[in-house]
């Protein structure tokens, strides 16, 4: 009975591990680029020093709120960022309303396709310098070189809905987390 108990134990243990290493995925911030400006020329919204009161982790959301008339959002690399490049973007953000999940470490750049408008201002690096972990761990490079060939980005058109499924998922991890609670306390008063 006693191995019953201490294999239990263990399942409750690694589960509820898991679940919070799933949780700290899952309180991903929402980042509003520009904070109350939003994304403009208007203003002469400073986005660097915006990005630099920021620490940006893997599984955050990067928010661009702006006019679709107006503006639009391209995510670009590191050397097109410098020249105001924008014959060939990675992945182009046209709603007015999108929300970017940033899934991997390092820079990630970004900047408005309408002419003159980068070079007004109007982008913006967003740089992820550690993954999230139960232990802080120390960034190998702080500046890692920008990787080739970066995967486009993986959503396009239907990005809102991440943070809707984002918080389906919590939801359901509380739910999940819940059970092995009731689970661990019928098998121990057991
Ligand atoms: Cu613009």
């Amino acid at each position: 009975m006693a191995s019953v108990k201490t294999t239990a134990l263990a399942l409750v243990l690694t589960a509820t591990a898991t679940l919070l290493s799933l949780f700290q995925i899952s309180s991903a911030a929402v980042y509003k680029v520009g904070d109350s400006a939003g994304w403009t020329t208007i203003g002469n919204v400073d986005y660097k020093t915006w990005a630099a009161t920021k620490t940006f982790q893997v599984g955050d959301i990067i928010h661009f709120e702006y006019s679709s008339q107006f503006h639009n959002v391209i995510r670009v690399t590191h050397r097109m960022y410098r020249a105001c490049n924008s014959s060939a973007p990675l992945a182009t953000y046209t709603t007015g309303n999108d929300s970017i999940t940033i899934t991997t470490r390092g820079h990630h750049f970004f900047f408005c396709g309408v002419p003159g408008h980068c070079q007004a201002g109007q982008k913006v690096d967003i740089n992820v310098l550690r993954t999230i972990g139960m232990s802080p761990t120390p960034s190998v490079s702080a500046f890692p070189p920008p990787p080739p060939s970066v995967p486009a980005a993986k959503v396009n058109g239907s990005s809102p809905n991440n943070a809707v499924s984002l918080k389906s998922f919590k939801s359901l991890l509380c739910n999940l987390a819940l059970s092995i609670v009731v689970f661990a306390v019928f098998v121990f008063a057991a």
